[in-house]
């Protein structure tokens, strides 16, 4: 069964961008919510254990039909949310370095053309759902919106950075103002940490 992973920092760290209370109930109610009914799914059909989540959502064959689209919902919160807590920090490295600097300027010609491309994207989709920028199959960067708790692993990509959408994630704090929360993201985004995933 798997198990909460642990946040890097305290819930009021990433003030005043992401509000201690908005942090906790994120974490410890949605997140973990979806963390318990994806184990639910898994101890009803037995799943073996030593499979990472990433590899089990790539084959749901094991599932009957009617389980598949709650498990991936709940399987794929999961790991939206590890990815989102994961590379956030309020230790202001929030200017690409090294490997995710070089994929930026190779795909996006700069930081700024990215970030810029990103938040636009973001600010017009509607729904609850995520923006990722992920690594494709051939090696490129590209911005994937999903609805729902859609993970972009669904689809064999790596993403590597994550940012919530619903409202859950902002509402305490920005109550309609998305785009504030969307732009307050750049200031705690932590870069070091996107690359340990690339
Ligand atoms: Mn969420």
């Amino acid at each position: 069964m798997f198990e909460l992973e642990k946040l890097n920092y305290e819930y009021n760290e990433l003030e005043p961008v992401i509000d201690a209370k908005t942090v906790e109930l994120h974490y410890t109610k949605h997140h973990q919510g979806y963390l318990n009914n994806t184990n639910v799914f898994l101890e009803k059909y037995h799943y073996e254990e030593g499979k990472t989540l990433e590899e089990i959502v790539q084959d749901v064959s094991f599932l009957k039909e009617e389980d598949k689209v709650g498990f991936l919902f709940n399987a794929g919160g999961v790991l939206n949310h590890n990815l989102y807590w994961k590379i956030l920090s309020n230790k202001r490295n929030n200017t690409p370095v090294d490997k995710v600097k070089t994929l930026i300027d190779e795909n996006y010609g700069s930081f700024e053309t990215f970030k810029e491309e990103f938040i636009a994207k973001a600010n017009k989709f509607t729904g609850s759902g995520w923006i990722f920028l992920v690594i494709t199959k051939d090696n490129k960067l590209d911005i994937v919106l999903t609805d729902k708790q859609n993970s972009p692993v669904f689809e064999g990509l790596k993403p590597i950075i994550g940012l919530d959408l619903w409202e859950h994630a902002y509402y305490l704090n920005y109550q309609n103002r998305r785009p504030d929360y969307i732009n307050g993201f750049f200031e705690v985004l932590d870069f070091e940490e996107v690359n340990k995933l690339i």
